[in-house]
């Protein structure tokens, strides 16, 4: 398979820097332009001032990229047509030489052939509400349950039905790591109202359980959920109006499958009248900082 390296990731790699990977969905399906660029960009000087490399991923014209230039990121945050990519229409969209932006699910796969390790971003996709109803239920957390990448999150949006997303990752065997608290955050709020399965501390031990999963010979990666500053966050009732608009708006319009996700971010987005986006922004330059210190602890203990 043929990757499209960028230079600073082609140089990462010669010198044993840590990387991490960044999807590409977030830019074109999950933030309105012109943020989603600037917000990109942000992110990538995030990881690089936390000393590791930052590799953005997405199919540009049939070529899987690991890092994305300045032009290429901007381009792709303006286009319209770019697809959306999870595990089912990755390789078509190669094949079909198309342009796509990568889920968390796609982005994993992505990640795992390049052989990076660690990936931030804001939220993943999970099991959808009425999902008992319409079976809406993300790739993504199949995919951490196959593909050996620690995705750091902050963990999953109140528009999904949070208490079925956990039950969905344990029944795949998905560790499920709360960042530093016992509760699962719930990505605007730092806690959900629900307890995380595990809890780390520190960005060594987070390493240490990804690099024993392999040792175990498990497959499939870990979900690490990294709540948002306390400056940042937004009390869930404040945010529980436009989520529901949103939501029964999907409902009236016959909303399915994979624009579901783009269509309820758009909305609370546009019914907060950007309060959400700007805690949004917020919470992946964090995640972006721990992703970088897993990422710096997993190449140390593979050396030591
Ligand atoms: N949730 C967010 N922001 C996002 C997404 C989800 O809070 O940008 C994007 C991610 O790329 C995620 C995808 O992998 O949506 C999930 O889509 P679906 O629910 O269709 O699997
Ligand atoms: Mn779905």
């Amino acid at each position: 398979m043929e990757l499209i390296l960028s230079d600073e990731v082609r140089s990462a790699r010669a010198n044993g820097t840590p990387i991490v990977a960044l999807e590409s969905t977030i830019i074109t399906h999950g933030m309105p332009w012109p943020q989603n660029v600037d917000t990109a960009a942000e992110v990538e000087a995030e990881v690089r001032n936390h000393g590791a490399t930052p590799a953005t991923i997405a199919v540009l014209k049939g070529k899987l990229h690991i890092g994305l230039s300045a032009a290429e990121l901007s381009t792709l945050g303006k286009a319209h047509d770019a697809l959306k990519l999870s595990r089912a229409d990755f390789a078509a969209c190669i094949a079909m030489g198309k342009t796509g932006a990568t889920t968390v699910a796609a982005t994993m796969i992505a990640a795992r052939l390049a052989g990076i390790d660690v990936f931030a971003t804001g939220g993943i996709g999970g099991v959808h509400r009425g999902a008992e109803l319409s079976f809406d239920i993300s790739a993504d957390l199949r995919e951490l349950s196959e593909t050996a990448v620690t995705v750091v999150s902050a963990g999953a949006k109140a528009i999904l039905d949070l208490p079925k997303t956990l039950e969905v990752l344990e029944t795949l065997g998905v560790p499920v790591i709360a960042y530093g608290q016992d509760a699962f955050p719930g990505f605007w709020a730092r806690d959900c109202g629900l307890p995380a399965p595990l809890r780390m501390d520190t960005a060594a031990e987070i390493a240490a359980a990804h690099l024993m999963r392999a040792r175990l010979g498990l497959p499939g990666g870990q979900l690490v959920a990294n709540p948002i500053p306390l400056a940042s966050e937004i009390p869930l009732a404040d945010l529980t109006p436009a989520i529901n608009t949103a939501l029964a708006e999907a409902e009236a319009q016959g909303i399915a499958a994979k624009a579901v996700t783009p269509f309820l971010l758009d909305r609370i987005f546009q019914l907060t009248e950007g309060r959400s986006l700007a805690a949004n922004c917020d919470l992946v330059l964090n995640n972006a900082r721990l992703a970088a210190a897993i990422a710096a602890e997993i190449a140390r203990q593979r050396a030591s």
